[in-house]
C-alpha cells in the first residue's frame, strides 16, 4: 500500500484534516444544541483535536478535559484500540441492516455487555443515543405488561430534576422545567416523585448524603394515588447528572427497589452517566447493590466516539415477549442504526480498553483523593454546596440576584480561557466528570484552576 492510500495519510486525509482543525468560514448554519447560539458565535470555543486527558483548541491551546467530553470519553481521548477497531470496521462493513438481517458484531457486543451487567440483565437492545434508549425502555415497559395480560399498566413515574434526554418520553419523565415547558404537555399518564436534593440538611456531604431516605416513600404516595395496577415503570438516574449532580441518600435506591417489587412495577435505571466506571464498577447498580429490571446505557459505551445507546433488559422482561409463534415479531420497535457495525466495533474496543487498564476501579482508587480535592474549595466565594461520588463532582454557587446561571457561566469561560480547563455548568452548578485515566496531578490541577477561577470571578 502506498503512503497515499494508507488510511489517515495522503492528500484526501490532509484535506479533511485541515477542514476539521481550523475555524470555519461561517458559523451561521449550524443550529447548536442547548447553546446560546448568538453568544457562542460571537465568541466561539472550538476544539480541533484530543489525546489522553487533553483537548487542543483550533488556536493551539491545550485544555485539560474535566468533563470527559460530555460525560462520555471515560477512557480519555484518541485511544489506540478504539481508533484501530473503527478504522478497520469502516473499511470492511460500513453498514448492515438489523431488521431480519444482521452481522456478527452486535451479537458479540451484546454478550460482552450482558457479562458486564448485574444479575439477569442478559438482553441488549441497541439505540443510538441515551434519548433513544430511554424511549425504547419506556415502550418496552408498557409492552411488557401488555404481553403479560396487564395492559392497564401504562402509567410511568419519573422524578423531579430527572434528566432522561430530549425525546418526548424523556422530557415527559424528566423533571427539568426548562426542558419541558417549551414543548407542550408531554406524554399523558406520567407522574413524578420528589427529588432528593436537600442542601439544608446535607450541604457539603462527602459521598452519599445522610438524610433523605424517607423521600423514597414518595413512590408509595403515587402508588396510593394512581393504584399500583395502573403503573408500568419507575425510571430514575441512580445519580442525576444534568440537574447538577443530585445524589441518592444512603439506602434510598434500595427502598425504591423494594417498593417497585412489592407493587409489580418495573424499575429502570438510567445509567447514561453512571455507567462504565463513572462511580466504580461497570454500573451504579453494582456499586449500590440494587438490581433494576432494565439499565439504560449510552455515552461511555463507545467512549463517546460513535453514537450508541442500549437497553439492558432482564430475562423476565425479555421472556415476556417470547410467547408468540416463532414467526411473530417480538417487539415492534427499532432504529435503522440499531447495532450499527461501526458503533459495535467502537464499543468492543472500548470495553477492551476499560478492562485492560482496569478503568472501572479508578473511581474507587482515586475517590478519596478526588473528594479531598473538591472539598478543599469549601469557603471560596459563593460556594454554597459541594457534592461528590466516585469521579463525579459538583460545586454549587449562590446565584446572582435576578441573573441565575451567570455566575457559573462566567466560571466556565474563565476556566476555559484563563485556566485551560474544560468544566461543565448547569444553572449555577459546576459539574465535573473527568476521564477515568486521570492521575493525581490532574486532580490537583483541576482544583487549583477552579480555586483561582472562583476567586477571579467572585
Ligand atoms: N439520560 C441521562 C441520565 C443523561 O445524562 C441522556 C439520557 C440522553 O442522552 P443523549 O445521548 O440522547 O444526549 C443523558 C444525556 C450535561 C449533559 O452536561 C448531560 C447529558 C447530555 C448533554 C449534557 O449534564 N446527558
Amino acid at each position: 500500500m502506498s503512503a497515499d492510500s494508507t488510511p489517515g495519510h495522503g492528500p484526501l486525509a490532509a484535506h479533511y484534516a485541515a477542514q476539521a482543525t481550523r475555524a470555519p468560514a461561517s458559523m451561521d448554519a449550524f443550529w447548536m444544541p442547548f447553546t446560546a447560539n448568538r453568544q457562542f458565535k460571537a465568541s466561539p470555543r472550538l476544539l480541533a483535536s484530543a489525546e489522553g486527558m487533553y483537548y487542543k483548541t483550533v488556536d493551539g491551546r491545550e485544555v485539560l478535559d474535566g468533563t470527559a467530553g460530555l460525560w462520555c470519553c471515560n477512557a480519555g481521548h484518541a485511544r489506540p484500540r478504539i481508533i484501530e477497531a473503527v478504522r478497520q470496521q469502516i473499511g470492511t462493513l460500513d453498514f448492515a441492516p438489523n431488521f431480519s438481517m444482521s452481522s456478527p458484531l452486535p451479537f458479540v457486543l451484546a454478550e460482552r455487555l450482558a457479562e458486564l451487567a448485574p444479575g439477569n440483565l442478559n438482553h441488549v437492545f441497541y439505540a443510538n443515543s441515551g434519548s433513544e434508549a430511554v424511549d425504547s425502555a419506556l415502550k418496552m415497559a408498557i409492552a411488557y405488561h401488555r404481553a403479560r395480560g396487564e395492559g392497564q399498566r401504562v402509567r410511568l413515574i419519573g422524578r423531579e430534576k430527572g434528566y432522561h434526554g430530549v425525546g418526548f418520553g424523556g422530557i415527559s419523565l424528566g423533571g427539568l422545567p426548562n426542558n419541558r415547558k417549551w414543548f407542550g404537555t408531554g406524554l399523558p399518564g406520567v407522574d413524578h416523585m420528589r427529588h432528593t436534593l436537600d442542601i439544608g440538611r446535607n450541604s457539603f456531604s462527602r459521598g452519599l448524603p445522610e438524610y433523605g431516605i424517607e423521600l423514597a416513600e414518595d413512590l408509595e404516595r403515587l402508588v396510593t394515588l394512581h393504584d399500583a395496577s395502573t403503573i408500568a415503570a419507575v425510571i430514575v438516574e441512580p445519580i442525576s447528572g444534568s440537574a447538577g449532580v443530585v445524589l441518592p441518600p444512603d439506602g434510598y435506591l434500595k427502598r425504591i427497589r423494594e417498593l417497585c417489587t412489592r407493587h409489580g412495577i418495573l424499575l429502570i435505571f438510567d445509567e447514561v452517566i453512571t455507567g462504565f466506571g463513572r462511580i466504580g464498577n461497570a454500573f451504579a447498580a453494582q456499586r449500590f447493590d440494587v438490581l433494576p429490571d432494565m439499565i439504560i446505557a449510552a455515552k461511555g459505551i463507545t467512549n463517546g466516539c460513535v453514537p450508541m445507546g442500549a437497553v439492558l433488559a432482564s430475562d423476565d422482561v425479555y421472556d415476556a415477549f417470547t410467547h408468540g409463534p416463532d414467526h411473530a415479531i417480538d417487539l415492534f420497535h427499532g432504529y435503522t442504526y440499531s447495532g450499527h457495525p461501526l458503533a459495535c466495533a467502537a464499543a468492543l474496543a472500548t470495553l477492551d480498553t476499560y478492562a485492560e487498564e482496569h478503568l472501572f476501579d479508578k473511581a474507587i482508587e482515586l475517590g478519596d483523593y478526588w473528594q479531598e480535592g473538591i472539598h478543599s474549595l469549601k469557603g471560596l466565594p459563593n460556594v454554597i454546596d459541594i457534592r461528590n461520588y466516585g469521579l463525579i463532582g459538583a460545586i454549587e454557587l449562590a446565584s446572582r440576584p435576578g441573573a441565575p446561571g451567570t455566575r457559573a457561566y462566567d466560571a466556565f469561560t474563565h476556566a476555559f480561557h484563563e485556566g485551560n480547563l474544560l468544566i461543565r455548568v448547569t444553572g449555577d452548578v459546576i459539574a465535573l466528570s473527568p476521564p477515568l485515566i486521570l492521575q493525581k496531578q490532574h486532580i490537583d490541577r483541576i482544583f487549583q484552576v477552579l480555586a483561582d477561577t472562583l476567586r477571579a470571578t467572585a
